[in-house]
């Protein structure tokens, strides 16, 4: 039975002052060291960075590397490290069109420059995770981008970050839509096939985010038992999403309890976090939270994996084996769910 001791981080995004496309924001923003070392306070380990929650895209290099040791001051005066980051290729008017599936070569240019910084950054703070979420690779219409070559473009931009640092890990984070209508590589399995035509396929991994992968109508943890049969999970953005809709990021377990303790049943059974890995949540706090509560959405999400996972781990294989033997499926749902409710 594994039963190691697992790692928590977050990104600052988690903890926002609560603006939405249809409202402006309704909390004080909080400081970067608050956070840091609020984080610290509730059971957290690390941070998730994208590249401009370090430095400011536009900083010359050594804005860079002086703003870049200040951030990493703050995490090593905590204890804390930094997870990955994550080049933000979907807010410059560059990237209107998309990062590295940008029809224009000129833009194109400008996403593989601007994630060879998020890997300087990377060294910087002491990290050789690159998390590429790619927000705007695909279309809003069918006929405007060539699909064949959109999978070639990825496949050139794994290799070209490869190829720049010999040990940096690219670890895409799939979501099939939004912001896009439909997403190029809209699932893991995509990226992890497109890993297996790079240079160098043991530096390419995923990230898996639970509400992405409801999004398109699958089990977030059959995904991340296929990622790790693989030993593709390097990362995980453990959350909740109430059905089809916009991607809501809610705290983990707060909609589906069941399928939240089927994510940490898997992750423990086959030993995520014994090389490293860290459990990671991405939760947007709800709108209606008060300043107080800024962190609360990231504190229940953690008690809750842990929650889970002692009821995980009283689980008895034998019952579950047994109930399996003899196709006693019913008998199997009453046993998960009487452990859910706690009898
Ligand atoms: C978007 C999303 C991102 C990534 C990091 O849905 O999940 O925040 O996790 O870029
Ligand atoms: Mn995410």
């Amino acid at each position: 039975m594994p039963n190691h001791q697992y790692k928590y981080t977050a990104g600052p995004w988690n903890i926002h002052a609560g603006g939405d496309p249809f409202g402006p924001t309704v909390r004080q923003e909080i400081d970067f060291v608050e956070k840091v070392a609020k984080l610290k306070e509730i059971g957290y380990h690390g941070v998730q960075f994208h590249d401009d929650d370090v430095v400011s895209a536009e900083a010359d290099f050594g804005t860079t590397q002086k703003v870049a040791a200040q951030v990493k001051k703050v995490l090593d005066d905590y204890g804390m490290v930094a997870e990955f980051i994550a080049p933000r290729l979907w807010e410059h008017p560059n990237t209107i069109d998309g990062g590295y599936t940008n029809n224009d070569p000129k833009m194109r240019e400008y996403a593989i420059e601007r994630s060879k910084r998020a890997i300087d950054i990377a060294n910087m703070m002491g990290t050789k995770n690159i998390v590429v979420w790619p927000a705007r690779e695909g279309t809003y219409m069918r006929e405007a981008k060539d699909p064949m070559t959109a999978t070639q473009r990825a496949v050139d931009y794994i290799n070209t970050l490869l190829d720049y640092d010999k040990e940096v890990r690219i670890i895409g984070e799939m979501k099939p839509n939004e912001p896009m209508d439909v997403a190029y590589n809209p699932t893991n399995a995509h990226w992890i096939a497109l890993a297996y035509k790079t240079i160098d396929p043991d530096r390419v991994g995923v990230n898996i985010e639970s509400a992405h992968v409801i999004l398109a109508g699958m089990d977030p943890s059959d995904e991340m038992a296929f990622a790790m049969w693989h030993n593709k999970l390097w990362c995980v953005h453990l959350n909740d999403q109430n059905g089809l809709k916009f991607d809501e990021d809610k705290a983990f377990g707060a909609v589906n309890l069941r399928a939240a303790f089927n994510q940490v049943w898997v992750l423990d059974r086959y030993g995520y976090g014994k090389n490293g890995e860290m459990v990671g949540f991405d939760i947007k706090a709800l709108r209606t939270t008060t300043q107080e509560k800024s962190f609360a959405h990231l504190d229940n999400s953690r008690r809750i994996f842990e929650d889970l996972l002692a009821v995980v781990r009283s689980v008895d294989n034998a019952k579950i084996e047994e109930f399996r033997a003899t196709r006693d499926y019913e008998g199997l749902e009453l046993y998960i769910v009487q452990k859910l409710m706690g009898k």
